[in-house]
């Protein structure tokens, strides 16, 4: 660790990627590249303010309200009270204690969800999980806001789980390189969201790729939004957001109607084109679904439709779906009807064909490399089994005991009385904000470990100072990277922070169960301790990793997993013998009709994929609410992370909002002007930036302003979710509706200042 005397160069990893620090007196003065990264994030730039920020938590804080008389209302106006660290263990452990004995541990709700920081072993929501599980077990969420929806209906479709789908079963960026001649993405690839990645990403290669397709002569079509979406050079086909599905229907219609669907491949392959065919053709309904339907519903003429569907059966063709596209009311549909899609263009299983989720989403997926096991640090069993889908927490606040529907299973939520987070901000991260800041009053309790004084924060009874990873030993490693780090610790604790670590070992040594957690291991005991087993599982594996004091004194180093080869996925040996590499669904074919799912009985996601139009998009556009808004994630940052420091550079906030010069001129608006962005759930302020880039009636903000003021008082810093739905994909995914909004945008002037 820095001694505070001289100046010293480490380098550490995040989600972003490698980078050099510079240390001096104890604090981060600069940041630079890591010099094997061929388009290095400028996301670190921003550190040295961002963790010596005044926003950090300098002691452990209970607030006032809840310390004086238990009160639930007050979360995010009361002040807070410092207090030392011991009387707030105290405190903590004895509440948590009071909750459990008097109504049992599924009145906790620790799904804490949130990406946290990279490094394996001080990772917040394993920290969390596991004191949580140590003292008799937590109500868990299911998947996360990225993919939830995808994770419920893909395995039907698919069979396997998705996440070993997107990063096991994907094609590698190299054979779509070498075999692909038309990739047709919709909702683009953007190499801006591909400099994340979580655990790290420490060569960030999308861009370069697109260069290489270039060069190829492929052809790129990015259908959707915005032309941002994908790098420029790539064909641009303007869609009204969430029709997709639409789209992917009209596509399929064409293959159908001129004969250039792969029967055979169906046949072999598939289970259910016959009960689908009708629905396809318009037998079902007396509505073909053909170009001419599609196109005043997606808003894209219906020859551009035809002559897209012709090429894409002519030439070797891979579909990518964004993972934005799910996270949207009826997200499930688009995502199954893509996989129709490419199974009726029948190259499923070949290099460089098929359909892939989320390239370009996160810097891992389409990178090829051996997996290797190990360095996870045991969350140990939850003896609860109650959970929730992770989307759905401000209804479970709002309705303990209601029943709900959740992928074929019907529950009721559970009786929420104390919150533990670590490692998430849902004042971030979830839909319909001044709705959550509600139903937020209703438990006793709400416990938040944290660097910042995020919106969550605020929102805390008891809030714990959380170290950041440059002020703690760790290892940073991901199977998505293939690269190794010691992650030095840079710093002393900023303030009287401390290591989540410590404090769930102090919570758990106040309820009696220290060693549980503990298992008397000290943190660095541990690092050693799955570093070791790591290495040893590596071997095993036939991979050579130094020892921990050998890494420890280089810092990194480059392992050899790379598996460039020839497609590794498991489409291929099944395309080949369907009979002997079935895949695990429950007929071993892609389910384009699922008995399954048609016997959940769900209206919102039937037995195979159908056009549903959603609740708010341009087809219910009115003279309140004209604009679609999308809210994607941000350039400059991760989420809510680092967004203190940055919040105050001179003219940063409020956020950006992106509209198209004709809304722009309607409402007299010129780039640079201050506007306010608006519907019944709530409202925030924006700045204008005016574009050709994005189709005339949507409008885009990203993530990661934190959010201001609750009620229906303005946002004053452009957080899109006071704006956004909160309802699930539906029935079946439960996953988040984050791009499902219409809004009004006005100009703000001094006469009208808001
Ligand atoms: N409208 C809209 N909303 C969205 C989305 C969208 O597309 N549109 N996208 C959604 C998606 S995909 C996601 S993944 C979510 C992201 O939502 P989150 O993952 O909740 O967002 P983050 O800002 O990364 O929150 C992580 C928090 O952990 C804190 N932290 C960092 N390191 C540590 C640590 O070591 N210990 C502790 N205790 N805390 C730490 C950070 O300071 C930060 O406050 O947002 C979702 N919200
Ligand atoms: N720099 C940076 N990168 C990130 C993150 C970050 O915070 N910062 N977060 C990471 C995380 S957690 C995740 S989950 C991924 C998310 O990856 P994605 O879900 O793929 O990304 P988004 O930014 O939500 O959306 C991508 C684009 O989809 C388009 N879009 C929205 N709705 C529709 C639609 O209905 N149809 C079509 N065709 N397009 C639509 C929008 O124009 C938007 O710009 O990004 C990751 N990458
Ligand atoms: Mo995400």
């Amino acid at each position: 660790m820095a001694d505070g005397s001289t100046r010293q160069t480490r380098i550490t990893t995040s989600h972003w990627g490698a980078f050099e620090v510079d240390v001096e007196d104890g604090r981060i003065v600069a940041t630079r590249p890591f010099a094997n990264d061929p388009n290095p994030s400028r996301i670190p730039e921003i550190l040295p303010e961002a963790v010596h920020h005044r926003s950090r938590i300098a002691r452990p804080a209970i607030r006032r309200g809840w310390l004086s008389s238990r009160k639930r209302t007050g979360r995010g106006s009361d002040e807070f009270v410092d207090l030392p660290w011991d009387e707030a263990l105290d405190i903590a452990a004895a509440e948590i204690d009071r909750i459990r004995k008097t109504h049992g541990n599924e009145a906790i709700f620790g799904g804490s969800y949130g990406w946290g920081s990279a490094g394996r072993f001080h990772h917040a929501q394993s920290q969390v999980h596991r004191f949580l599980n140590v003292i008799g077990g937590y109500v868990a969420s299911f998947g996360s806001y990225s993919t939830g929806c995808a994770q419920a209906i893909m395995p039907h479709v698919f069979g396997a789980d998705f996440l070993t789908l997107l990063y096991e079963h994907q094609e590698g960026w190299q054979v779509i390189h070498d075999h692909t001649e038309t990739l047709v993405m919709f909702g683009g690839i953007n190499p801006k969201n591909a400099q994340v990645s979580m655990g790290g990403i420490t060569e960030h290669e999308t861009a370069g790729w697109f260069d290489r397709f270039a060069t190829k002569g492929m052809r790129c079509i990015n259908i959707g939004p915005q032309r941002t979406d994908a790098p420029a050079g790539c064909e641009w086909v303007p869609l009204r957001p969430g029709s997709d599905t639409a789209m992917m229907l009209a596509l399929a219609h064409v293959l159908e109607e001129e004969g250039l669907t792969d029967h055979a491949f169906l046949d072999r392959c598939t289970v259910g084109f016959d009960r689908f065919r009708p629905y396809l053709m318009g037998e079902t309904d007396g509505q073909p679904k053909n170009p001419d339907w599609a196109a005043p519903i997606c808003g894209v003429a219906p020859d551009t439709i035809r002559d897209l569907a012709r090429r894409m059966a002519a030439s070797r063709t891979f579909v990518t779906v964004a993972w934005s596209l799910q996270r949207a009311e009826h997200g499930e549909q688009p995502y199954w009807m893509s996989a129709v899609l490419a199974a009726m263009l029948g190259q499923i299983g070949l290099p460089g064909g098929g359909v892939g989720y989320g390239y370009g989403a996160i810097g891992g997926v389409g990178k090829s490399l051996i997996g290797l096991r190990g360095m996870t640090f045991s969350q140990l069993q939850n003896p609860v089994r109650k959970f929730i889908p992770v989307a759905r927490i401000a209804d479970a606040l709002r309705h303990p005991g209601m029943e709900y529907d959740f992928n074929g299973r019907r529950d009721t939520y559970p009786d929420i009385r104390l919150i533990y987070w670590a490692g998430g901000n849902p004042y971030h991260h979830h839909q319909d904000l001044n709705a959550l800041h509600e139903a937020w009053q209703s438990p006793e309790t709400v416990i938040v470990n944290e660097p910042w004084w995020t919106a969550t924060a605020r929102r805390a009874d008891i809030v714990f100072p959380a170290t950041t990873p440059y002020e703690r030993e760790d290892i940073g490693r991901t199977n998505l990277d293939d690269y190794l780090f010691h992650m030095p610790q840079l710093i002393p604790p900023v303030g009287e922070a401390r290591d989540d670590y410590a404090i769930f070992a102090g919570l758990a040594e106040r309820m009696g169960l220290g060693a549980d957690f503990t298992e008397g291991r000290s943190a660095s005991d541990w690092i050693a301790l799955l570093y070791d087993q790591y290495r040893e599982q590596a071997a095993e594996q036939g991979i050579d990793i130094p020892d921990l004091a050998t890494l420890r004194d280089c810092n990194w180093v480059q392992l050899p997993i790379r598996a460039d080869g020839p497609n590794r996925t498991f489409f291929a040996p099944f395309r080949e013998d369907p009979e002997a590499a079935p895949l695990p669904t429950p007929s071993g074919r892609i389910e384009i009709f699922s008995d399954r799912i048609d016997g959940f009985g769900y209206d919102d996601c039937p037995g195979h994929p159908v056009w549903l139009p959603p609740s708010e998009w341009l087809g219910t556009a009115s003279e309140a609410t004209p604009l679609h808004l999308v809210s994607p994630q941000p350039g400059d940052k991760l989420h809510s992370q680092l967004e203190a420091a940055l919040a105050d550079q001179p003219g940063a906030r409020p956020e950006t909002l992106v509209i198209h010069a004709q809304d722009a001129q309607a409402r007299g608006i010129t780039s640079g002007d201050l506007v306010r962005v608006f519907n019944a759930r709530g409202a925030c302020r924006a700045r204008a930036a005016v574009s050709e880039g994005i189709r005339p009636g949507v409008v885009a903000l990203p993530t990661g302003a934190w959010y201001g003021d609750p009620g229906g008082n303005i946002d004053p810093h452009g957080n899109p979710n006071v704006l956004t739905r909160d309802i699930g994909t539906s029935r079946l995914g439960q996953g988040s509706s984050a791009h499902t909004a219409l809004v009004q945008v006005e100009r703000l002037t001094l006469d009208n200042p808001r």
